[in-house]
């Protein structure tokens, strides 16, 4: 290909991104027609295939990475004849390496330790069906429904919260399509004006997803924006908002002071916060727990949406996040396509860390 032909393309894609984007950027103003000034190539990657939505990817398949991870441990311990020093030890560094935690191994290992001296588990088989039954148990309590009032009259409103990059624009994509696939209207409000890429991601799901969209201006207050969102959907008469929000700020902008206050005004509008979704990077580990300790503090979270899942070894996280904060993991992001969303399922999950 030459030169022409390069600019050629390039001023094609161009045209054709501008020639779709559709931005409200004040309150009560009719959509106007904004063509976009920056090139494809600036735009943040998304993910391209169509937006329908496939039977739910198996979520055991799906996990990859994490699939497994006690299978070498499991192995060692069943080649024993006896439960010793070592059983211990082997049970805990898996434990410990898939990220479940210090305090949540200790929780699940010192129980099982009493009734081996006990006596009540007698061999080593017997223990890890029994480790695998507390895991399961320990997460099986929790109501992983996303809260939907169909009776409110006006728009739910699902707040995604999050660190950057921790797949909250992704996320709202995903559950977009979710959501339209289930028969309910979505708009997304593109509350993360932090930078411009950021709204035309969304943008760009939001075509492929067939949401409606409300953006700001590049800096506008995400407040703002979200309110405007929730009021264009309660005017259209749109079910369901999803809000992204940004995972940072400017400098001198407190990030959790921000979402409150999004939260707040959010309400004051045509609807009401029915879910706050907590975004987290599954690869970041226990650092997850630090991150959601916050958020929760900050925005009174509902559920945690756990991403990369099918990228990292350290699902293990979701023990700790559930009993140390009591914030049920509804889902589960395991790729970056829309279909690539799954409910929580402990039982699934368990099952799928012990066997290869
Ligand atoms: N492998 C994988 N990548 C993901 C997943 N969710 C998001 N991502 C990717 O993570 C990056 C950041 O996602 P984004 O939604 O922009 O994060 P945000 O800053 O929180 O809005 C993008 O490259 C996404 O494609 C997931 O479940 N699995
Ligand atoms: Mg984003």
């Amino acid at each position: 290909m030459n030169d022409t032909w390069v600019y050629v393309a390039l001023a094609a894609a161009v045209l054709l991104v501008g020639g779709v984007v559709v931005a409200r950027r004040s309150r009560g103003a009719a959509p106007i027609a904004v063509p976009t000034p920056v090139a494809p190539v600036a735009a943040e990657p998304v993910a391209s295939e169509p937006a329908t939505v496939a039977a739910p990817p198996s979520f055991r398949d799906r996990l990859s990475r994490a699939r497994g991870v006690f299978a070498t441990a499991t192995t060692g311990v069943l080649r024993r004849s006896t439960i010793d020093q070592s059983t211990w030890d082997d049970l805990e560094e898996a434990m410990l390496r898939a990220d479940l935690g210090v305090k949540v191994t200790a929780a699940l290992l010192d129980p099982l330790r009493e009734r081996v001296k006990r006596r009540d588990i007698a061999d080593p088989a017997a223990l890890i069906d029994a480790l695998r039954h507390d895991m399961t148990s320990r997460l099986a309590s929790a109501q992983r429904g996303l809260n939907f009032d169909a009776s409110l009259g006006t728009p739910n409103i699902w707040l995604m919260v999050g660190v950057n990059g921790a797949g909250k624009t992704t996320s709202v994509a995903k559950i977009a399509a979710q959501q339209i696939a289930l028969g309910r209207t979505v708009l997304m409000a593109a509350g993360d004006t932090f930078r411009a890429a950021a709204g035309e991601q969304l943008e760009t799901w939001a075509t492929r997803t067939g949401a409606a969209i409300v953006r700001g201006a590049e800096g506008a207050d995400p407040s703002s924006v979200v309110f405007d969102g929730v009021q264009s959907a309660a005017a259209r008469g749109i079910q369901l908002v999803l809000a992204d929000t940004a995972g940072r700020l400017q400098t001198n902008t407190n990030l959790m002071d921000e979402l409150r206050k999004v939260r707040r005004v959010a309400e004051k509008a045509a609807g009401v916060v029915t879910e706050v979704l907590l975004v987290i990077d599954a690869t970041t580990g226990q650092n997850g727990l630090v991150q959601a300790r916050q958020f929760a503090d900050a925005t009174q979270v509902t559920g945690v949406v756990l991403t990369k899942l099918d990228g990292s070894a350290k699902g293990g996280i979701v023990f700790a996040i559930e009993t140390e904060l009591g914030i049920p993991i509804k889902l589960v992001g395991l790729g970056e396509t829309v279909a690539d969303l799954a409910p929580f399922d402990p039982h699934e999950f368990v099952a799928a860390l012990f066997d290869e």
